[in-house]
């Protein structure tokens, strides 16, 4: 869009009162409402690595919208592939109905997943998908004759969405603590970040492996026969960027093994090409029992989860007179038609350009423009893998927080997104992203450190 061309926008939106006239009614998810109010950050528009705002501004995507647009915004085969699908068929039944997308894309998508991870069950969110994942646990062990198996385990700053089973996992205390007793039956092994150890590692860092013993830890206290599964991110994201030490995710996957405990990754996202691989657990080689995926699986155009099970996970379930349900689990929008259609033109988009992987190729030039950083003011670490990284700051005094955010809305004054989570910069550009454009992130980044003290 030029600078000629503007959107406009009603009256209400006009820079200038406080809090903005006709802002009143949206109550914004994960946002400081007043402070929005008063100053709206406003965008109109997309196309490729760019957002513009209403008045027609340029504005650099750093973080793929929400670590999702992994494609770019507004890729042709994406919207053409919705369009079509909203004049064929714009809804069908999930439940005992089918539509022809939803098991062409099921095929495709197990196509791309580590071996034995072969069965898809849709969902529409990143937090449907680890309920989804969680429930099949617990259901998996029981159904096989375990039924104590009922205990789940997450990790101290992991972030699993905001329904209560991904809080009662979770491990950010903001999302957890104004909402009562969650989940029963729930415990965290430690979260794996270490600055003194491992400050300014490039990729991952060397100390820490020993943490995945905290499992054992819980096993011996509340005994294996209690726990049906563990759930982590293999690089976490939300809570700030940490990425598993060298060796953390195997041990991981081996104490889970000895004690017959479902590994979940939670892939949201890690999957679709983040890490230079098309997932986590391929970049790893660590294969979980459940996968949790959403964001990329549509490039964020529709909204669309999954999980990927084990062959064996969904095979005992399938039991019992023919003519019963067998996993009582699912969604009305489950397997949305205009969502299957995003994913396959998403997938014929990633397949096209190389996506999966181009993560790869850029990390090298992406890793050193982002450790250049490291002497700038109020860096305390900076850490990267594949297009993902999490640059910390030291928090201000009695202010946590408050650095990274003035830091963001400089950075969105001149022209960049960026996101802060606590008083960590998290970037995550679409893997379409060029040299130039980290560039452009980076630079700005160093300008801005130095104005935001
Ligand atoms: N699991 C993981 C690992 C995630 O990153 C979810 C589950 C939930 O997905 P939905 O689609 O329900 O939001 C996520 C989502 C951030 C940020 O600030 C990260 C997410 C969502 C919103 C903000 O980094 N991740
Ligand atoms: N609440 C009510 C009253 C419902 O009827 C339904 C679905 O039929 C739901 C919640 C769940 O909605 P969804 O399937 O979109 O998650």
């Amino acid at each position: 869009m030029r600078k000629d061309d503007p959107i406009t926008l009603s009256p209400s939106s006009e820079i200038g009162q406080s809090p903005k006239s006709g802002m009143d009614a949206f109550w914004m998810p994960f946002t400081a409402n007043r402070q929005f109010k008063q100053e709206p950050r406003l965008l109109a528009k997309a196309s490729g690595m760019h957002f513009w705002t209403p008045e027609g501004r340029e504005v650099l995507d750093g973080i793929a919208g929400l670590w999702c647009v992994n494609a770019g915004h507004a890729r042709p085969k994406i919207v053409k592939a919705i369009a079509e699908q909203a004049q064929e068929l714009d809804f069908a039944p999930p439940f005992n109905m089918g539509h022809p997308k939803a098991f062409e894309l099921a095929e495709k998508l197990v196509e791309l997943t580590p071996p034995g991870l072969n069965k898809v069950f849709y969902t529409n969110s990143g937090s449907e998908s680890v309920e989804t994942a969680l429930k099949m646990a617990i259901a998996y062990h029981r159904v096989r004759g375990e039924g104590s198996r009922t205990r789940l385990i997450g990790r101290e700053r992991g972030y699993h969405g905001v329904n209560f089973g991904g809080i009662s996992v979770g491990g950010i205390v903001a999302n957890r603590k104004m909402f009562g007793t969650l989940l029963a039956g729930v415990d965290h092994i430690r979260h794996t970040h270490d600055l003194a150890r491992n400050a300014f590692s490039r990729g991952v860092p060397e100390h820490g492996a020993e943490l995945a013993d905290d499992l054992e830890r819980l096993v011996t206290l509340h005994d294996a026969s209690t726990i049906a599964a563990v759930i982590v991110e293999p690089v976490a994201g939300s809570t700030g960027v940490l990425l598993p030490p060298k060796g953390y995710l195997q041990r991981l996957r081996e104490i889970c093994d000895k004690h017959g405990i479902l590994l979940i990754f939670d892939e949201v996202i890690t999957g679709f090409g983040r890490l230079g691989s098309p997932f986590a657990a391929t970049h790893f080689g660590v294969t979980p029992d459940l996968m949790t995926v959403a964001k990329g699986i549509t490039n964020g155009c529709v909204p669309m989860g999954a999980v990927f099970a084990k062959q064996h996970i969904h095979d005992v379930f399938m039991t019992g007179p023919e003519h019963l349900i067998e996993f009582f689990h699912g969604y009305t929008y489950s397997s949305h038609p205009l969502a299957c259609a995003a994913a396959l033109g998403t997938l014929e988009t990633y397949a096209d350009e190389g996506l999966l992987t181009r993560g790869a190729q850029m990390a090298p030039y992406f890793e050193n423009a982002l450790h250049s950083l490291k002497e700038a003011p109020n860096v305390i670490d900076v850490r990267n893998i594949g297009l993902v990284g999490g640059i910390e700051l030291a928090p201000r005094p009695g202010e946590p927080g408050k650095r990274a955010f003035d830091v963001f809305l400089e950075c969105w004054q001149r022209g960049v997104l960026i996101r802060t989570t606590g008083d960590t910069i998290a970037l995550s550009p679409p893997l379409i992203v060029e040299n130039k454009h980290i560039d452009q992130i980076v630079d700005t980044l160093a300008d801005v450190l130095k104005t935001v003290r």
